[in-house]
């Protein structure tokens, strides 16, 4: 968890001050009794608001919440809007753990665009505790972050192709940046 909450926190440094302006926008009306932080109930309100029912589990709560006091303050908060924006909000697809650190994902499902992902934590794969289909070849999520740079320069024949498709996906990137705190609200 250590890890998503140090990424969460260097994101936000790096927002534009309109993006953190809009972060305290979605945290007040997270906020519904006002009192600066975000209780459980509040916190499931939300998740259930943006069709997010995986994480409502008390654990993740717990999770969040850094310094155990029962409630989410606005440092503890924003580690919950970098899960939910940064396609973070990952459970094992076994024991429905929420994957805060590296896990394993099926590499067959992850490049077909018409099937949803499958990952597993590292203990469930370890274990072999899990069922999916045959021949199924999983690979950690580093491995697949660099499978997919050689994806996107192995995919276009034409120079030209390429360049557009390395350009639709860095401007990609820009729009999600942008969108990023619009969108938690
Ligand atoms: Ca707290
Ligand atoms: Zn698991
Ligand atoms: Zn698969």
């Amino acid at each position: 968890m250590e890890e998503i909450r140090r990424a969460a926190v260097a994101y936000y440094e790096n927002q534009p001050a309109k993006n953190k302006k809009l972060a305290r926008k979605a945290f007040k009306a997270m906020d519904k009794s006002r009192d600066g932080k975000i209780s459980l109930s509040e916190y499931v309100d939300y998740l259930k608001k943006k069709k997010a029912s995986d994480f409502t589990h008390q654990s993740i709560f717990s999770l969040l919440d850094k310094d155990g006091n029962g409630s989410l303050d606005f440092e503890e908060a924003i580690v919950l809007y970098y899960i939910m924006q940064s396609g973070r909000a990952l459970i094992c697809k076994s024991c429905n753990t929420f994957l805060a650190g590296a896990y394993f994902s099926c590499s067959q499902c992850f490049f077909n665009d018409s099937v949803s992902t499958y990952e597993i934590c590292c203990e469930c794969y370890g274990g072999k505790n899990f069922k999916h289909h045959d021949c199924a070849i999983f690979c950690d999520n580093y491995t697949l972050l660099r499978q997919s740079r050689s994806a996107i320069q192995a995919a276009p024949i034409k120079k030209r192709r390429k360049r557009h498709l390395v350009a639709d996906i860095t401007g990609g990137v820009a729009d999600l940046a942008l969108n990023f705190y619009c969108s938690i609200m």
